[in-house]
């Protein structure tokens, strides 16, 4: 069955920042680039430094672990995300400056895409078809004189697969496979620039890839790492021979292929073994239950009605079948969302071995309030105003209109004393309107977090949990929603006047409304949806055909009853199997 068609008319380019927190770390400290170093949250290594890969150390390891491996490491503890999440705001809009479009999308805190369409289009109609090596790629279309010198004829940087001799052979006509060709090494070049220029003037390496779609630009960078650039060269269809597209996606195991989630593999891997499979992506345990892309794709009555039996039922997309056939054959028509300068909610969370007692948890609720009125301000305040006028008269960018609070029970244990981590039953959340007194500046954080907890916090807890006895809570989540933007010519925006802003919010959102079990619809985390760290800031995004939606209930870290760590969900299994092996 035939996959969408691709549109192959874009040129896109993926940047992944090399060992990101530990480059932020050494940054700071030059003299750690030449140690092994990694950086801690909770017990676990959430990313280490090339030195220290080299050294057999690598991401989501348990301290315990690497420190066996390498005794020398140097820890760093990383659980406060400001620096990360400062620096990551830099570097996108450095890179987002090179662009002529607002289409600069933001993945995380290290990887961003980048459509640069208009500057490749611009710049083909300038090339000299007769004297393409000496090329000239004008970055300004209002001077020309602004850009760089490069060569037109050959990629820079490395491909996938390798090109050997001249990729434009000579006298061939400008058809649409030329055409491609021709693009993709302009937008090489122009990669092999914007990271020359990271690397200069703020030092930081990336990783990057280039090609017409998110999907393939962000799969293909990650062929040379670190500090390297691929581009995915052509054929892209499959009338020209063997597509390099199929042939680079069939090679990917198919929990890789961004968009298709942790269970929809696990459930595809069952269907194509006829057996659960044991296989643990993380760790790469049980090779044996890999299941290839190129398995799945050329399995007779594959398509996606069939993908749609497999994956398709409660909670599922209708177009799931659909969705991941196209991603199957390397269909990715998602566009580079247009920058967004604040983010659609902020949340602060934490998990808990058990809270049981009122008290305990009006003391969490204060300390999760301090931090997200402190996220607030530094992500919603205007920086410049801030810094060029002084603390007096800072402005709001936006401001949130919905505060929500979020819980979670602790599964119930088993028979056996063990209990079952995939339980997502015992969330609940409420939302209600952001009182105005939260964006107050007169006073320190932590009295209005007081205040919003006496005011607000506390009576939602009270209609999520009516009972005295509300069971053993294992995570709170804090969060403000719903942001509307107070600056700019945005149609949300409502100007910054915060008075008038909240009238305008009139009473739909004055009454709480009650949701359970859903949790973060469609809201790709910054951060800890992939680790360990107690602080979240989530930015919400609308491409769900990018996201891994069958992933949403699931929580985010688990506690181990054994150790006491909190292990992300999906580092689980290994976390449970490095238990079980004796030491
Ligand atoms: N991170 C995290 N928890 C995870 C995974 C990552 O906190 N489960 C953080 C630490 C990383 C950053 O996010 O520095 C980016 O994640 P990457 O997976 O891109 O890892 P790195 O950039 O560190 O390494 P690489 O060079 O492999 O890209
Ligand atoms: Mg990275």
């Amino acid at each position: 069955m035939a996959a969408l068609r691709r549109d192959d008319n874009r040129v896109i380019i993926h940047f992944d920042y090399d060992c990101f927190y530990a480059s932020v770390l050494e940054a700071e400290n030059p003299a750690l680039k030449s140690l092994p170093l990694a950086v801690q949250q909770k017990q676990i290594i959430v990313t280490c430094n090339y030195e220290a890969r080299r050294r057999g150390l690598r991401k989501l390891q348990l301290i315990k672990e690497a420190k066996q491996i390498c005794p020398d490491v140097v820890i760093i503890l990383g659980e406060d995300l400001t620096k990360f999440r400062d620096v990551s705001k830099s570097l996108y809009c450095f890179l987002k400056s090179f662009l002529w479009t607002q289409k600069a999308e933001r993945l995380g805190f290290d990887e961003v895409f980048l459509d640069v369409t208009e500057m490749i289009d611009y710049n083909m109609s300038l090339l000299n078809r007769h004297d393409l090596a000496h090329s000239f790629f004008c970055l300004d279309k209002r001077d020309p004189a602004i850009g760089f010198q490069f060569d037109a004829t050959s990629y820079c940087g490395l491909t996938y697969p390798e090109t050997i001799g001249s990729p434009l052979p000579r006298n061939t006509a400008v058809d649409g496979q030329h055409n491609l060709v021709q693009r993709l090494i302009l937008g090489s070049h122009l990669a092999h620039y914007m990271r020359s220029r990271l690397d200069n003037e703020h030092g930081y390496t990336a990783t990057v890839g280039i090609s017409t779609s998110k999907l393939l630009a962000k799969l293909v960078g990650n062929v040379n790492k670190p500090n390297n650039q691929t581009t995915l060269v052509p054929p892209y269809s499959n009338s020209e021979g063997m597509s390099n597209v199929n042939r680079f996606i069939d090679d990917h195991e198919i929990g890789k292929i961004p968009g298709i989630g942790f269970k929809s593999a696990r459930k595809i891997r069952t269907y194509i073994l006829h057996r659960e499979a044991t296989f643990e992506p993380y760790t790469e345990r049980n090779v044996d239950d890999q299941v290839k892309v190129r398995e799945v794709r050329l399995t007779p009555t594959m398509g996606p009605p069939k993908l749609l039996d497999i994956l398709g039922g409660h909670g599922a997309s209708r177009d799931i079948g659909f969705q991941i056939w196209n991603l199957l054959n390397g269909v990715d028509n998602s566009e580079v969302l247009e920058a967004r300068i604040v983010p659609t909610q902020i949340s602060i969370e934490d998990s808990y071995k058990g809270l049981e007692q009122f008290e305990d948890v009006k003391k969490q609720l204060n300390l999760l309030a301090a931090s997200l009125i402190k996220r607030v301000r530094t992500d919603l305040l205007d920086e410049q105003d801030h810094d060029t006028k002084g603390n007096d008269t800072p402005r709001w960018t936006a401001l949130p209109r919905t505060l929500r609070l979020s819980t979670r029970r602790r599964s119930p244990k088993n028979a056996d004393g063990s209990r079952d981590y995939s339980y997502a039953n015992g969330r609940t959340s409420r939302s209600g309107p952001v009182p105005k007194f939260m964006f107050s500046l007169a006073e320190s954080a932590e009295a209005v977090a007081e205040k919003l907890v006496d005011d607000s916090l506390v009576s939602m807890f009270r209609k999520l949990h009516p009972d005295k006895s509300f069971g053993e809570l294992s995570l709170i989540n804090v969060a403000v929603t719903n942001m509307v933007e107070t600056a700019g010519d945005d149609k949300q925006s409502s100007g910054r006047d915060i008075g008038k802003m909240f009238k305008q919010q009139g009473s739909s959102i004055a009454s709480a409304v009650v949701e359970t079990n859903r949790l973060d619809d469609q809201v790709y985390q910054d951060s800890t949806s992939r680790n360990a760290a107690n602080v979240t800031v989530t930015t919400q995004i609308d491409n769900t055909e990018w996201e891994e939606s069958d992933e949403e209930d699931v929580p985010s870290a688990q506690l181990c009853d054994v150790c006491g760590s909190h292990i992300p969900v999906f580092a689980f299994g290994a976390h449970a199997l490095y238990h079980a092996v004796p030491d």
